[in-house]
């Protein structure tokens, strides 16, 4: 498969300014609807050994930690359905996915962020990242690290074995394959916001690319 250069993409994306073709109110200004499941990442799918696989909590925590699989798994599991969006304008409605709420996350290995953190940057196998406020992903009833995609594991492409689901940002802040979380005084660019995507991302604000 040919890799798009990061730049290339964005300019290419700027162009195609595309009316809505679907007003349904659940679709943001721009989108349109797709029974698809799009795969879309930068550079190869990896290879991941759940024996070693390990997830890391640090930056501005009270307590930094190491999850490994057993442990991430055993957290208590919702599933839910919302839809997703993705800057690319392909809106997919209904999707169903089983996993950690961010909320139950905190809860259940007590993290406490220090008092200056604002923001977290996630990481994941292959180098990808992306900044998230803090106060987005508490605002989002529904912001998981899923596991399971319509009641089955996560196929590799789409994130196994685990990816992150935030509905109300675009659909690039929520990582696949990811593997740490980073609390954060102040913002900083992940990968695509680097290349001029918008540092927050709301699609009901069309925050696609920034200043
Ligand atoms: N690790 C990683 N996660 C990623 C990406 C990536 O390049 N690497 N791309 C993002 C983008 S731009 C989108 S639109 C969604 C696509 O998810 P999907 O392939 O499951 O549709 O993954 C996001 N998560
Ligand atoms: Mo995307």
């Amino acid at each position: 498969m040919r890799i798009e250069s990061p730049i290339k993409r964005i300019e290419r994306l700027k162009k195609a300014s595309r009316p809505s073709r679907d007003r349904d109110e659940r679709v943001p200004p721009g989108q349109f609807v797709t029974d698809r499941f799009p795969v879309l990442h930068h550079g190869p799918v990896p290879h991941i050994d759940l024996e070693t696989w390990s997830f890391r909590v640090f930056g501005r925590v009270a307590a930094p930690l190491t999850l490994d699989w057993p442990r991430f798994r055993s957290l208590p599991e919702t599933t839910l359905t919302r839809d997703i969006h993705c800057v690319t304008r392909w809106s997919k409605l209904d999707t169903t996915w089983s996993g950690a709420l961010w909320r139950d996350f905190l809860r259940e290995l007590e993290i406490e962020p220090l008092e200056d953190a604002t923001h977290v940057m996630f990481h994941c196998v292959g180098g990808y990242a992306t900044n998230v406020a803090l106060a987005d992903l508490n605002a989002d009833d529904a912001a998981m690290f899923a596991w399971a995609y319509e009641g089955k594991p996560l196929t590799p492409e789409h994130g196994w074995p685990l990816r992150l689901v935030i509905p109300t940002l675009y659909f690039w802040k929520s990582a696949k394959w990811v593997n740490g979380v980073e609390f954060m005084s102040g913002d900083r660019p992940g990968f695509w916001e680097t290349y001029g995507y918008h540092m927050r991302g709301d699609p009901w604000r069309e925050e696609r690319f920034g200043v």
